[in-house]
């Protein structure tokens, strides 16, 4: 017996061997695909931070879990510090069972010194679109009559995107940022509250359920699902060359 035969006849034994690794590959691609699928939220609208304040801390929080970031008073002219008053459920975070809890307060402080101050917090929104912001405020009868809203992404220059003027009741505010593309898919998002127009160094303004939402970007899961797919089809390439069954 020649040695091409030889050769000729283990070949035939490989290859049905090649057609079930093929088989089993394939499905493995489409079970890794469909939990992939499965644990995306294909587009829709997610939670990105949230602050309740239920813990009397100024340190984001999600069912379960305390998450960075932390809301701080800005670097430059920040606010004098932070006090924690009685919450509301207005503006409560779907899925959040720890009800109204505490909520994180500003007073107009000695001599008003906290009228333009500010606070803030930064973000990720890597592989995000779409951002919302929404919170629920009130103030006290002599509190700041103005809150100004602005975003960064580099922490220095801010451009205001919303001004609310509180009531004595919660009263939940939404800004739809889904039109400023330059939020999207940054390492630093920054958004900072100024406050402005005490009149009483104990008048304040509260606020509860600050929620930051975006829909994540459709290249990233539909990079997700090429890589599992280039995966699949490499290791198939790869057993099937083991096996003999292409160059
Ligand atoms: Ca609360
Ligand atoms: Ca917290």
């Amino acid at each position: 017996m020649t040695a091409k035969c030889l050769i000729r006849m283990e070949l035939s034994r490989v290859k049905p061997r090649c057609v079930s690794w093929f088989r089993l590959l394939s499905s493995v691609t489409v079970l890794c695909l469909a939990s992939f699928l499965a644990s995306t939220s294909n587009g829709q609208t997610q939670l990105v931070t949230y602050f309740n304040f239920n813990d009397s801390n100024t340190t984001a929080d999600l069912p379960g879990l305390e998450l960075t970031p932390t809301i701080i008073p800005s670097p430059t002219n920040g606010v004098s510090g932070f006090t924690f008053t009685s919450g509301t459920t207005v503006n409560l975070a779907t899925g959040d069972l720890t009800g109204a809890g505490q909520a994180l307060t500003v007073t107009g402080g000695a001599s008003l010194v906290n009228n333009g101050k500010s606070f803030q917090f930064t973000i990720n929104t890597v592989g995000l679109t779409d951002l919302a912001l929404s919170y629920a405020t009130k103030r006290s009868p002599t509190g700041f009559t103005t809150q100004t809203l602005a975003y960064s992404t580099d922490g220095i220059n801010f451009t205001n995107f919303g001004t609310v003027t509180p009531t004595s009741s919660f009263v939940a505010y939404s800004f739809d940022l889904s039109a400023v593309d330059s939020l999207e898919n940054q390492t630093s998002v920054t958004f900072r509250y100024t406050l402005m127009g005490a009149t009483n160094a104990n008048g304040n303004n509260v606020f509860d359920n600050i929620q930051v939402t975006g829909v994540p970007e459709p290249s990233t899961w539909v990079a997700g699902i090429l890589a599992v797919g280039a995966v699949g089809f490499t290791q198939r390439r790869r057993f099937a060359r083991l096996a003999g069954c292409t160059a």
